[in-house]
């Protein structure tokens, strides 16, 4: 394509004729929009087009032959601009309303997520029991059976490490251990999901001497079906304080002062007898209904009172496996489940909404 030339019409109605030809054959050669933008700015660009050229050469004309130049001139400008708006409409992408920036509409905002509530609630509660003095630690999901049950008064055989309860971990070692046609592998050394987070307690006492106030927070495994208040994987937190004259009023005192933080009330507390193989006496710790303060209702189930944990004084035969002198020593051991805590804190009746991940669900425990 060529540049036209302005000099071959100037003063000559058949110049402006051939110009307008000129114009139409480009124009019909010519697709896609930016190629009709450059043929828009080669034939009405302000400085170099062509008919911007020929309108100056009209005013420039002799006075007679003017007016009719610049008639015909001033017709030609207009055809061409039709002619373009046209073609140009007909390819330039349609600009829709919604596409339009608005400036003066507020910025979108970003959605914000934030930490699982069983996660925000774990570090709640490890945050008391931290400015409590205790320590914070974790230990192996994968345990071996001595540490998981042996070490904890629960030896081959005992109903509580029953096949129902425990995920044995496939593996050729734990396969010799298995009792034939039972299914059952209650050897000392089998390797299994453990069951509790107890047994990282036993491995702390291997390794470190009283004064002991530990609390260790993890996944524990059991083999349950799922419904309202079972998965087979759930997040627990245990705790132990092992001191020469730790009573059984230190626990009750240490159960009060938490819960108190953790439901923000004075809590009502109360010790129901109970019994774990690892500890003596043992409780369950009953927290007042924060519902209904105890005049019965729901979530109580009319009793007034909601189970929040499990604690008890350290068996003496514990501190005899750590080598800890069961004379000098005592110590109290808890443990709850942050599902259950969850539960009675927000009023969920549905274990299941924790792992479901729907996020009207979760959304409701942002910070
Ligand atoms: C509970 C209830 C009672 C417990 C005991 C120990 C250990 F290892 F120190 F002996 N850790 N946690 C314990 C005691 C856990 O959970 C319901």
């Amino acid at each position: 394509m060529h540049q036209p030339s302005m000099q071959q019409f100037m003063s000559d109605p058949a110049a402006i004729n051939r110009l307008r030809a000129q114009f139409l054959a480009e124009l019909a050669a010519t697709s896609g929009e930016p190629a009709l933008r450059g043929l828009r700015d080669r034939y009405l660009g302000r400085k170099s087009g062509a008919i911007t050229a020929l309108l100056k050469s009209v005013a420039a004309a002799p006075p007679d032959v003017r007016p009719t130049l610049g008639r015909l001139a001033n017709e030609l400008k207009g055809q061409i601009e039709t002619a373009l708006a046209e073609r140009l409409a007909t390819v330039e992408a349609p600009r829709h309303p919604a596409d339009a920036v608005d400036v003066t509409l507020p910025g979108r905002d970003f959605p914000l997520g934030h930490r699982h509530p069983l996660t925000l609630l774990r570090e709640r509660i490890e945050e008391i029991f931290t400015r409590m003095g205790y320590q914070g630690l974790e230990g192996p999901e994968c345990e071996d059976d001595y540490h998981n049950y042996e070490a904890l008064n629960m030896p081959p055989h005992h109903p509580a490490r029953d096949m129902q309860d425990t995920l044995y971990l496939a593996s050729p070692f734990n396969e010799r251990y298995a009792v034939p046609g039972t299914g059952r592998r209650d050897a000392y050394a089998a390797n299994l999901l453990r069951t509790h987070t107890s047994g990282m307690q036993i491995r702390y006492m291997e390794t470190h001497a009283p004064p002991v106030r530990i609390i260790v927070p993890g996944r524990v495994y059991r083999r349950d079906n799922l419904d309202l208040t079972h998965t087979p994987m759930f997040t627990q937190i245990e705790g132990l304080v092992v001191d020469e004259g730790v009573t059984l009023a230190d626990l009750k005192g240490t159960m009060a002062a938490f819960l108190g933080e953790l439901f923000e009330t004075d809590a009502k507390v109360r010790f129901r007898p109970s019994f774990f193989p690892y500890t003596e006496p043992s409780a369950e710790v009953l927290l007042g209904c924060i519902f209904c303060k105890g005049s019965g209702c729901g979530i109580c189930k009319k009793t007034g009172w909601l189970e929040v944990a499990g604690s008890g004084m350290v068996h003496p035969a514990l501190f005899e496996r750590v080598g800890y002198d069961p004379e000098r020593y005592t110590g109290f051991a808890f443990g709850m489940g942050v599902e259950r805590i969850a539960i009675v804190k927000y009023g969920v009746d549905d274990i299941r909404m924790f792992y479901e991940n729907d996020l009207r669900f979760l959304e409701q425990f942002g910070q």
